[in-house]
């Protein structure tokens, strides 16, 4: 698969705190707004496609980062369901990534069994709150790996079987 940055119609979120921070972080070049409010942890910025829309939508997330790949980790907040977003990258799971600076199209891929408990733990190394937010919902957090091309299924766990 060619990584072609993503290009379509960008439609912002409709929650502002979320809106107004891509902006910040995207018209800096990485340089401002790249924390999560008071926390000084740093978040990174994930375009994707629309799953229905088909139509361009960007997130922050918090970053969780080894060795080149990212955990993209969808606990909003350990609401009861999952982010809209979930849909967006099990239908599209080409996506860029901006962290700080540094813009990589790289491919999404959701995590079970070892594979998932290996990256949880990074995740709530990073950001403690995930194990928090895990408690207050019924729901499994679900985690994706966030990949560049060259580094796609060379992971030490074998590839999950497709769900
Ligand atoms: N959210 C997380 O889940 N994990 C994090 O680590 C995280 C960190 C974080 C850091 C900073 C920050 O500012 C925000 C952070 N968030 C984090 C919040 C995150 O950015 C999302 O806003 C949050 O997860 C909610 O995601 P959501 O997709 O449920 O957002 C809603 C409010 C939203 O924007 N919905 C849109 C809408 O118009 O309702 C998007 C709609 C959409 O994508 N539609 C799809 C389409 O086709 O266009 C259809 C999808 C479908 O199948 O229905």
């Amino acid at each position: 698969m060619n990584a072609m940055p993503l290009e379509g119609e960008y439609e912002p979120s409709p929650a502002q705190w979320v809106r107004e921070q891509v902006e910040l972080y995207e018209s800096s070049g990485g340089t401002q707004g790249t924390t999560l409010w008071d926390t000084g942890l740093p978040v990174v910025i994930v375009t994707m496609r629309g799953a229905k829309s088909g139509r361009i939508r960007k997130i922050p997330l918090m970053r969780v980062e080894n060795e080149g790949r990212y955990a993209a980790v969808a606990s909003k907040g350990g609401f009861p369901r999952h982010p809209v977003w979930y849909s967006n990258l099990k239908a599209n799971p080409q996506v860029d990534l901006q962290d700080g600076p540094k813009r990589q199209s790289m491919m999404a891929r959701e995590l079970a069994g070892d594979e998932r408990a290996q990256w949880w733990q990074r995740a709530v190394a990073a950001y403690p709150a995930y194990a928090e937010y895990q408690e207050k919902t019924q729901r499994v957090i679900p985690v994706f790996v966030l990949e560049p091309e060259h580094l796609a299924g060379s992971a030490k766990a074998p590839a999950p079987t497709r769900n």
